[in-house]
C-alpha cells in the first residue's frame, strides 16, 4: 500500500533530511514551507526516486492551509504519516529586552501553526486509522527552561501536552501522537535565531558533536514505522556532549 508523509518545513533542516529519508524508503511525499525555490529544487531530486508534491504553505495563514491540505492529490491519498516540523525560535534575549513580534511569531508559527495543520490533515489520517501516526516536533525547551527562551520554551511546552492531550481524544481510532523533543542540533535554526548571525551560530556549535538532521530523520522514520501497536509519548534526544547545570539562585548582596 501507498505510504505518504506529509513534512511541514522541508525547505531545510529536519524537515528536509527526513524528505530525504522517507524518499529514500519509498514513500510518497507532501513537502510544504514557506521557501518555493528550495521546495522545487527538493521535488525536482526527490522525484527521480518517488512521488512527490510540494506545496508553498505559509503555516501561520489559517485559510491558505485549510484550502491546500483538505485535498491531497490522488496520487498521495492516503496519508499515513503528519510530521509537525515547521518550527523557529527568534532571540535569545531575556523578556524584558525580547520584541513582542518576535514572541507572536513564534506563538503563530509553532503553536497556532502547528495546530491547524493537525486540525486540517486530522480526517485523512483518522481514515488510516491503524499506524497512521502524528509526529510533532516539541524539543528539551518544553521541559527545561533556560535564559532568553522564554516564548520558545513556552510553545514547545505546549506541543509537548497537545501531543499527549490529543493521544487521549485519538483514542480507538489507531492513530497514534509522538513528541519529540531534540536538544542541541546543528541547522539553520540557529542562524534564524539569531538573526543571521554566522559568530553565534559558530560560537554554538563550536568543539560539540551536535544532533545532526540526519539523526531525526532516522528518528522519525523509525518512529513512523514502528508496529502499529506502538505509541511512543515522548521521546527526548540529547547530543552526548549537552546535560543539565545546577539551578541559578539569585543572593542577596548584603547577606
Ligand atoms: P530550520 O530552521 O533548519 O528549519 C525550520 C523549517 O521550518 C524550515 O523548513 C522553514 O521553512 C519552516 N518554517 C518556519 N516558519 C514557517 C512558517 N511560518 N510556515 C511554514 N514553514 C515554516 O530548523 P530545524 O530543522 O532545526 O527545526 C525544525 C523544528 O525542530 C522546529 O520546530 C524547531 O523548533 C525544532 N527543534 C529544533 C532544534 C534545533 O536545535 N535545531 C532542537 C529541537 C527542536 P521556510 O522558511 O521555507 O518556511
Ligand atoms: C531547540 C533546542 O535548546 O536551543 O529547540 O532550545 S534549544
Amino acid at each position: 500500500m501507498t505510504q505518504t508523509v506529509c513534512i511541514t518545513g522541508a525547505t531545510s533542516g529536519f524537515g528536509r533530511a527526513a524528505a530525504y529519508k522517507f524518499a529514500s524508503e519509498g514513500w510518497h511525499l507532501l513537502l510544504t514551507g514557506r521557501r518555493s525555490d528550495r521546495l522545487e529544487a527538493l521535488q525536482a531530486e526527490l522525484a527521480k526516486q518517488t512521488e512527490v508534491a510540494t506545496l508553498t504553505l505559509d503555516v501561520r495563514d489559517t485559510a491558505a492551509c485549510q484550502a491546500q491540505l483538505a485535498t491531497l492529490p490522488a496520487n498521495l491519498a492516503p496519508l499515513k504519516t503528519l510530521i509537525n516540523n515547521a518550527g523557529l525560535a527568534l532571540g535569545t534575549t531575556p523578556a524584558p529586552q525580547s520584541s513582542l513580534d518576535d514572541w507572536h511569531t513564534m506563538i503563530d508559527t509553532n503553536i497556532k501553526g502547528l495546530v491547524t495543520v493537525t486540525k486540517t490533515l486530522l480526517p485523512q489520517l483518522m481514515a488510516f486509522g491503524r499506524g497512521a501516526s502524528i509526529l510533532n516536533l516539541g524539543s528539551v525547551a518544553g521541559s527545561y527552561p533556560y535564559p532568553g527562551g522564554n516564548v520558545y520554551c513556552g510553545t514547545k511546552a505546549f506541543v509537548e501536552q497537545f501531543s499527549k492531550a490529543i493521544r487521549c481524544d485519538l483514542l480507538g481510532s489507531g492513530v497514534r501522537v509522538s513528541n519529540l523533543a531534540p536538544g542541541m542540533s546543528e541547522s539553520e535554526f540557529t542562524l534564524v535565531r539569531t538573526g543571521g548571525n554566522q559568530q553565534a551560530y559558530n560560537d554554538l556549535y563550536r568543539g560539540v558533536e551536535a544532533i545532526q538532521p540526519e539523526d531525526i530523520a532516522d528518528t522519525l522514520y523509525w518512529l513512523a514505522t514502528l508496529p502499529p501497536h506502538l505509541n511512543v509519548n515522548q521521546l527526548e534526544l540529547m547530543p552526548v556532549q549537552q546535560a543539565w547545570s545546577p539551578f541559578a539562585v539569585q543572593r542577596n548582596s548584603s547577606d
